[in-house]
């Protein structure tokens, strides 16, 4: 904070304090299937590849909060995730029920959250299918911020009947952390003399951008929580990580100055799949490509969007090593075949030589589009009506 030099008399400074709420929904695609089949409720509930016994391959999206006991996860594993089930199930507790998801309902049931969270914002910014950060910046005090929220946790109850957890806080980074900090149902408000207090006792690994890698190295160095972290000089964070140290030096200390975005647009649509058995079968990989970017164009439309300026391929091979390209044009691209062909093209090179020099198979692609323009869709077909009005400023939030 720069207090800078004021003169007796002088009007009070206006007020430069951010409010930013981060909302993120609880065990999103699990308490959606939760929803839907009440037998479901308070099992354990893995969403995810199907687990075949074990032989599955692929992952777990996520897990219910009961089946996170038996260490089940985002990103763990399918096969993992069966045998911690099974294993659970032999010590006597619940049996786990996987399923593979709904993804276009969770879509649907995402959209119209942030529908309704983003008209109670001064400005609205969707993070991820199930989170966004809302500026509440106008309602000028954590209490009234507070009383805010509640609200809001309580309309997305009662119209979807799921329960989300929010932190709110002078920024988007402390919001973030703050809104995992309780979970499930949590509300935690972090005032701006609270950021240091509230951030030095936890874990490094609540920091975004410190992942396993970077926290093994941190730890390595007897750097294990945010108050370690702070206490490392910034010289020292570049020498260990180059530029990210800079930041990370400012994460350390909850500043960050990054703006809730009044775009309320995701910046991508992508899917991928894992194949039953890795191959370098070309014609069978192109045919997944198409339906892959099918199902993008599909959904990219269906989300209000009339085009794209980039397309990105992924490529996971057999050994998990896994490679992107990526194509981008000046013009808006709008239409399937100029996704499917150039899809097709950034694959190209993974059959031979030049991105492939090993001949190894292919375990998964993926097929995304990016720089994405909203739009209205051409053929008549059904746009959302409150998509376009959606960009718009907000009027200033009820009360505020
Ligand atoms: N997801 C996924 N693959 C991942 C992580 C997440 O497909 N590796 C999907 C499934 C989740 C949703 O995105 O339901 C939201 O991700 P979160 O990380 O917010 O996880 P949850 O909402 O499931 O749980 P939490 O209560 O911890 O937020
Ligand atoms: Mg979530």
């Amino acid at each position: 904070m720069d207090d800078g030099p004021r003169e007796e008399g002088d009007p009070p400074a206006p007020p430069a304090t951010r409010i930013v709420a981060h909302l993120d929904m609880d065990a999103f695609y699990a308490a959606v299937e939760e929803r839907r089949d009440p037998e479901l409720r308070g099992r354990p509930v893995v969403i995810g590849a199907d687990p075949k016994e074990g032989r599955g391959r692929g992952v777990v999206a996520t897990a219910s909060y009961a089946a996170r006991k038996y260490g089940i996860r985002s990103a763990t594993p399918i096969s993992r995730a069966w045998r911690l089930a099974e294993a659970a199930r032999r010590r006597g507790e619940p049996a786990t029920v996987f399923l593979r998801g709904n993804h276009a309902l969770y879509r649907d049931v995402s959209g119209r959250i942030m529908t309704l969270i983003a008209e109670r914002a001064d400005a609205f910014e969707e993070a991820s299918i199930d989170e966004a950060y809302l500026d509440l910046s106008s309602l000028a005090d954590f209490e009234r911020a507070e009383a805010h929220v509640r609200s809001v946790k309580g309309l997305v109850l009662e119209r979807e009947g799921l329960t989300c957890s929010v932190g709110i806080a002078p920024n988007k980074l402390v919001a973030k952390i703050a809104s995992d900090f309780e979970k499930p149902d949590g509300l935690t408000v972090v005032r701006p003399g609270e950021v240091q207090g509230f951030l030095d006792p936890l874990s490094i690994r609540v920091v975004p951008g410190i992942g396993p890698k970077t926290e093994a190295l941190l730890r390595a160095r007897g750097v294990a929580t945010v108050a370690d972290l702070r206490a490392v000089e910034r010289p020292r964070l570049v020498e260990w990580f180059g530029k990210w140290g800079g930041d990370a030096y400012e994460r350390a200390r909850g500043v960050s100055q990054s703006p809730v975005s009044n775009e309320w647009e995701r910046k991508s649509v992508g899917e991928q799949e894992t194949f039953e058995q890795d191959t370098l079968d070309r014609t069978f990989v192109h045919g997944r490509a198409v339906a892959l970017a099918e199902g993008v164009f599909r959904r990219m439309q269906a989300d209000g969007f009339a085009g794209f300026r980039t397309v990105t391929v992924t490529v996971r091979f057999t050994n998990f090593v896994t490679r992107n390209r990526s194509s981008s044009t000046g013009a808006v691209a709008r239409t399937l075949e100029a996704l499917r062909d150039t899809a097709l093209a950034l694959l190209e090179p993974f059959f031979d030589a030049r991105e492939n020099p090993r001949g190894r198979m292919i375990r998964l692609i993926g097929v995304r589009v990016e720089k994405l323009e909203r739009g209205s869709v051409p053929d008549g077909a059904p746009a959302d009506p409150d998509a376009s009005g959606a960009t718009s400023l907000r009027p200033p939030l009820p009360g505020g």
